[in-house]
């Protein structure tokens, strides 16, 4: 098959960007020689920022393009790229298969169109409506809007919690956080912490006392002050441990007790470090838990491979609400399917 014209131009932009990026890093390595600067922060962080672009989808997938005819075996090792890029291995075979079929039927005049059909693939799994906005504005009438924030420990609830409480208070909604986990040690002056940053409200009761007091209280709490939303943190917890799996049946009997429906949002929070066990986690808990109406996914700052996006939805069919891609409070965005993969492939 002959290379298309304009695809030989992307490679040639993205052959440029990577001479300029190499350029910068031979620059970077040599300035921190001459003035031998150990450790510095700034470099460091360019250094960073490089050895990720280079494991960036867009990178490899540009370059496994580049480097491979399309024959048979392409599309084997196309499944094997998927795979290391976390798709999963049910989500990787169907995505080739898929693409295989095409070519077999002579669907495909060159590369570049396997290239966009791939694209249109990966999109058309991941693209649910945006319907956060909507269900608030729906919701509207009946405040406090509830949202459950769930998952295991350390995945990054707490953080969500904040970023969520400060996206509301942007759009010019009053926002009380509820301090439900009264487990761990310091997570209430954690919360806290957050609440003071970014002059939030946070309803607190002591360590040790029962979750569902407190997310009951904080409901009354919401209610009283006639605020518009309502972010409820919860302790992390296993997916497997069956005791803590009930509190948190427990915690949504209470809220429905309280307001006669369930929480407007569930969401389950996932760090895309954690790859495939991701899927495991959200197995577990949407058995449990009834209905979990987004995840968010945290931490696609760090060594995270995108693909466990379209791994979670294609198995699930539970839409991805938010990412987290960072410690600080701006270090969110409300996920975009179209934007998210208009990224991948530039
Ligand atoms: N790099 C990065 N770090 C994050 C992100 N979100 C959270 N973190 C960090 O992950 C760690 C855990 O975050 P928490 O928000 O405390 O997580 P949690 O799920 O509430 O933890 P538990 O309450 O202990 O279950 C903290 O050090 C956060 O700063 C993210 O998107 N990117
Ligand atoms: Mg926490």
């Amino acid at each position: 098959m002959k290379k298309n014209n304009s695809l030989f131009s992307w490679f040639n932009i993205f052959k440029k960007k990577n001479s300029s990026k190499k350029q910068l890093k031979e620059n970077t390595q040599l300035y921190n020689n001459e003035n031998n600067i150990k450790n510095n922060s700034f470099f460091s962080k360019i250094k960073q920022k490089i050895e990720n672009t280079k494991n960036h989808f867009s990178f490899k997938i540009h370059q496994f393009f580049f480097k491979n005819k399309i024959d048979d075996n392409f599309f084997k090792k196309l499944e094997e790229k998927l795979l290391i890029f976390d798709f999963g291995v049910h989500t990787s075979k169907e995505i080739v298969n898929y693409l295989f079929k095409k070519y077999k039927n002579n669907q495909f005049k060159d590369e570049k169109d396997v290239y966009y059909e791939l694209k249109n693939y990966l999109f058309s799994i991941i693209n649910f409506d945006n319907i956060n906005q909507k269900q608030f504005l729906k919701n509207i009438y009946k405040k406090p809007y509830i949202i459950l924030l769930i998952g295991v420990n350390g995945v990054g609830k707490t953080t969500i919690a904040a970023k969520l409480a400060n996206f509301y208070k942007k759009l010019g909604k009053s926002v009380v956080l509820s301090a439900s986990d009264t487990f761990r040690f310091a997570a209430i002056e954690q919360i806290k912490l957050w609440g003071n940053k970014i002059s939030i409200p946070v309803f607190t009761k002591k360590y040790g006392t029962d979750p569902s007091s407190v997310i009951f209280d904080s409901i009354e709490f919401s209610i009283l002050n006639n605020s518009d939303v309502l972010i409820i943190d919860t302790a992390g917890r296993l997916h497997n441990k069956i005791n803590l799996i009930k509190e948190l049946q427990k915690n949504i009997q209470v809220i429905n007790k309280k307001v006669c429906s369930n929480p407007n949002e569930i969401l389950l929070v996932l760090d895309a470090c954690n790859g495939q066990n991701s899927i495991i986690q959200t197995k577990l808990f949407s058995e449990k838990i009834n209905k979990i109406t987004g995840i968010v996914l945290t931490k696609l700052d760090g060594t995270a491979k995108g693909g466990i996006i379209f791994s979670i939805v294609r198995n699930f069919s539970i839409p991805i609400q938010y990412i987290g891609n960072g410690e600080k409070i701006q270090d969110f965005y409300e996920f975009n399917a179209k934007s998210f993969i208009k990224n991948m492939f530039s």
